[in-house]
């Protein structure tokens, strides 16, 4: 098996949903390119099992790609998609390329309700010729389109679906092995001219939980301090460190943080200590760790 390694991909998120027992992974390439490394049983039935590299965007979001090259195996997909959340049954539009033996192929996939099962993909006449494969899902209104080009300027539909997902969405790169009998069977592949559109939303955090335990405590006060101090790395959740929410992270956040927890004094600015929200004021600091 290849060892991939994974690097800082900001500002996208990688993670494999459901769990494949090949580890996924990507890094960046090339200035403007990413590599993803996949395992996973498919995007397809009641729960899909992938690698994604997202980022969440709110509004009439979209996400484009053009899928420079690809190593894979056959029933193999690699692509786009707009994504409810995180968990393996989530509602999900995607178009991918799809790896048959009578050639690459376009496939427009959407699971419409939680949990039930993906309709029948659409999947295009034409043949997908990476490096010339550009697709790209879309939300205008209330609909979720999937497109394809060849030439990244002509543009075909491929299908829509009309769906109501909330106003935030995770939109990004969606990658599966297709490895449905566990023989660890992976795929790389590699991703350049990415563009998304939409809302700039940032992940949901409480402000003053540090280390994203769900609730304030000293621990978190002395993440702080860690942090600045000790250099021990970038807190669980970097942004929720920023007590004042004045765009930086220094001592007076920690001072403010055990203010609050030991002398009654001001709560963290929203969202907290006992909300979980987003980020009402840029700039966004990340968050590695999300409250749910
Ligand atoms: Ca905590
Ligand atoms: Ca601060």
């Amino acid at each position: 098996m290849v060892e991939f390694h994974s690097t800082d991909v900001s500002p996208w998120q990688s993670t494999d949903v459901g769990t494949p027992i090949v580890k996924g992974g990507a890094r960046k390439a090339d200035g403007s390119c990413l590599e993803v490394y996949a395992g996973g049983l498919d995007i397809g039935t009641r729960e899909d099992q992938f690698h994604f590299v997202y980022q969440t965007l709110g509004g009439d979001a979209s996400v484009t790609a053009r899928v420079d090259q690809v190593v894979w195996e056959p029933g193999g997909k690699l692509g786009v998609m707009l994504r409810e959340d995180l968990t393996p049954g989530a509602r999900q539009v995607s178009m991918l390329l799809l790896n048959q033996p009578a050639g690459v192929k376009y496939s427009f996939a959407r699971r419409e309700t939680a949990g039930a099962l993906t309709k029948p993909a659409k999947n295009s006449t034409e043949l997908a010729t990476p490096p010339n494969a550009w697709c790209r899902v879309e939300r205008k209104g209330g609909d979720l389109i999937g497109s394809w080009s060849a030439d990244g300027t002509t543009w075909t539909e491929l299908s829509r679906v009309t769906l109501a997902m909330p106003e935030s969405v995770l939109c990004g790169i969606a990658a599966t092995s297709r490895d449905t009998t566990g023989a660890y069977l992976s795929l790389q592949g590699k991703l350049c001219d990415l563009s998304t559109s939409g809302g700039q939303v940032g992940p949901r955090f409480r402000r003053g939980d540090v280390d994203a335990t769900g609730s304030l405590d000293i621990s978190d006060a002395v993440g702080i301090l860690s942090y600045l101090f000790q250099g021990t790395g970038t807190p669980a959740c970097l942004e929720a460190a920023d007590t004042d929410n004045n765009g930086e992270v220094d001592i007076t956040d920690a001072v403010n943080n055990l203010g609050y927890q030991f002398l009654g004094q001001a709560p963290p600015e929203a969202p907290g200590p006992t909300s979980c929200g987003e980020d009402p004021k840029a700039p966004f600091l990340g968050c590695n760790q999300p409250c749910p």
